[in-house]
């Protein structure tokens, strides 16, 4: 079973978001011809889903701003602009992404006390979402990973998804994930490709077809 699972394309990370994701919209019609075209028997995508009162917001800390570190958890903590919040139109995905073609929509970030890039569990690792078990339960062999923000819950995810599904063959589709910032986006490729994560196009995806 091949499975793409797209993180977190979402209004809020695309312009006119809430954490808008420089180009981020860029990623909407790749995805959407990976969808249609790359052959996958099963699609997944991530929502990041905050009660308006998360931790990860600068909001919640009086006298703090978006992007300073902060703590949460006793964690050291990005502190964000409010985002994703949910039932709001920040939080749902991008008009023109096709969701038609969605089988299953894992949402994340809804404890407020922890934040949770990774779509498969939250940052202290506590908590898992399930995903995991999803997947092998469909018994996933491949797992093509794309979406936002690449330094963030792309890197993270991708990085759970080698550590908890280690049969499953781990890749990510750099053109169509879109960071926040150019050198977390860097090492964020060289995590990945540390630990036998593949990195490819999505035009050799479709080729592959
Ligand atoms: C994300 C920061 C906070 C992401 C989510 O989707 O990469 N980044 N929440
Ligand atoms: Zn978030």
């Amino acid at each position: 079973m091949k499975c793409l699972l797209l993180i977190d394309i979402q209004n809020g990370f695309c312009s006119g978001g809430n954490l808008a994701v420089p180009d981020g919209e860029a990623v909407v019609p790749v995805a959407n011809r990976l969808m249609a075209e790359g052959g996958y028997d099963l699609i997944v995508a991530s929502q990041d889903w905050h009660p308006a009162d998360h931790g990860s917001f600068a909001s919640q800390h009086p006298g703090r701003k978006p992007f300073e570190t902060g703590t949460l958890g006793g964690r050291p903590q990005m502190l964000w602009p409010d985002h994703c919040v949910e039932e709001t139109a920040d939080a749902d995905f991008h008009p023109a992404l096709d969701t038609a073609r969605i089988d299953f929509v894992q949402r994340k970030g809804m404890d407020s006390d922890v934040d949770s890039y990774s779509a498969f569990r939250d940052n202290d690792q506590l908590a898992l979402t399930g995903l995991a078990d999803y997947l092998s339960a469909k018994h996933v062999t491949r797992l093509d990973i794309c979406g936002l923000a690449t330094d963030y819950c792309v890197r993270f995810s991708a990085l759970d998804a080698k550590a908890m599904l280690p049969a499953v063959n781990v890749r990510v589709i750099e053109d169509a994930c879109r960071g926040i910032d150019p050198a977390g986006v860097e090492a964020a490729y060289d995590a990945m490709a540390a630990v036998g994560i593949g990195l490819v196009t999505s035009a050799t995806v479709l080729a592959e077809q």
